[in-house]
């Protein structure tokens, strides 16, 4: 167990957050983990801990929670993803960019270090796809990869300049079950879970093989934790790591559900904007310096992740399942 640190987390009530709070509460104690989001946090978050409202684009509101709670870590969460960047690309760019400026601000001035996730959405038309290496054409076209990306540079000088340790990885979708996904083009991949086990069956917005790259959530934290404990002398790209555990597309994740729920059927909307995104993206990212840099190891694979989602939203929905979730 590492020893107690006080932390903040910024967007604690997202699809992240909410279990990031959790995982760090089990270590560190629950009174040491601050949780903040604009929107109101999920009830067992509130409950379970101390939690305030904070906006990311008030300086003075992050200043003031980062001084007061005293925090030496800061997990940056707060974003506005890829589909909702595209409706309210302003948004984004105030959430994700100048939100962001603000947190390293409060982090310099309190000698905090600070987490700040990047995401595949970094890479754009002109990168290698398969797989999209750590260095080389970034070149995105969303406003959320613009952002991301700036995040990325702006973190480095942070760093460079100030000496604030800033770390991020660069996660590709994240599949989990607490949360749902906030409007980002990977959603398909939490969302087909559950329209296989409440509705038997799921519709689609992206194309049935549209490859893309995955992270198990427990996978994503544990990168997350391990990153920020690593020897910051050996971190070659602190600002960010690739890091990937497996691939899929819409119709072969609907394959490995049917072997668990042989009735699931999947038709296809697609939705062109989240299409276009998807198409921008690597189906790959190459996570080899993270692995060497730090040890990153994921645990999960598909045929993992599929049994673990399916048991997760079966024992939230069917009480007899839920006896034995919790045995
Ligand atoms: P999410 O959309 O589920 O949660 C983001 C949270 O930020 C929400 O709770 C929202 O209320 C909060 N927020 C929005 N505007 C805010 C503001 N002005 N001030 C404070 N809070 C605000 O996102 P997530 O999936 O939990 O993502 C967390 C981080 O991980 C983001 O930086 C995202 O870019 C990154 N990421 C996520 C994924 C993924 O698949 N979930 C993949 C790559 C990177
Ligand atoms: C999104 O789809 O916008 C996110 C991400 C991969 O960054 N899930």
């Amino acid at each position: 167990m590492p020893p107690a640190e006080r932390i903040l987390v910024t967007g604690a009530a997202g699809q992240v957050g909410s279990e990031l709070v959790p995982y760090l509460r089990e270590r560190h104690g629950p009174e040491n983990v601050v949780a903040t989001d604009l929107n109101p946090l999920p009830e067992a978050l509130a409950r379970a801990g101390p939690h305030l409202r904070v906006d990311c684009r008030d300086p003075a509101a992050v200043e003031d929670a980062v001084r007061r709670h005293d925090a030496r870590v800061v997990y940056h969460l707060a974003a506005i993803l890829s589909a909702a960047g595209e409706e309210a690309p302003r948004r984004a760019f105030q959430v994700n960019l100048e939100g962001l400026v603000y947190v390293l601000d409060a982090a310099r001035g309190a000698g905090a270090s600070v987490f700040v996730p990047s995401s595949i959405a970094v890479f754009g038309p002109s990168s290698p796809r398969d797989p999209a290496p750590q260095e080389g054409a970034l070149r995105p076209t969303s406003m959320y990869g613009i952002t991301k990306l700036s995040g990325e540079l702006l973190c480095d000088y942070y760093h460079l300049r100030f000496g604030v340790d800033v770390r991020g990885l660069r996660f590709p979708g994240i599949i989990s079950h607490v949360t749902r996904p906030g409007r980002g083009t990977t959603d398909f991949a939490v969302e087909i879970f559950y329209g296989a086990v409440e509705e038997g069956r799921y519709t689609c917005y992206l194309e049935p093989d549209t490859r893309m790259d995955f992270l198990y959530i427990s996978d994503a934290l544990e990168g997350a934790v391990a990153l920020m404990a690593a020897d910051g002398d050996g971190l070659r790209y602190r600002n960010a790591y690739n890091v990937t555990s497996f691939q899929a597309t819409p119709e072969e994740l609907a394959r490995a559900i049917r072997a668990h729920v042989p009735e699931f059927e999947v038709d296809y909307e697609v939705d062109p904007v989240r299409q276009a995104l998807a198409d921008t993206w690597p189906r790959r990212l190459d996570d080899g310096p993270a692995r060497a840099d730090w040890g990153w190891r994921p645990r999960y694979d598909l045929e993992s992740v599929v049994e673990e989602m399916l048991q997760r939203i079966r024992a939230r929905t069917n009480p007899e399942e839920r006896r034995v979730d919790a045995s």
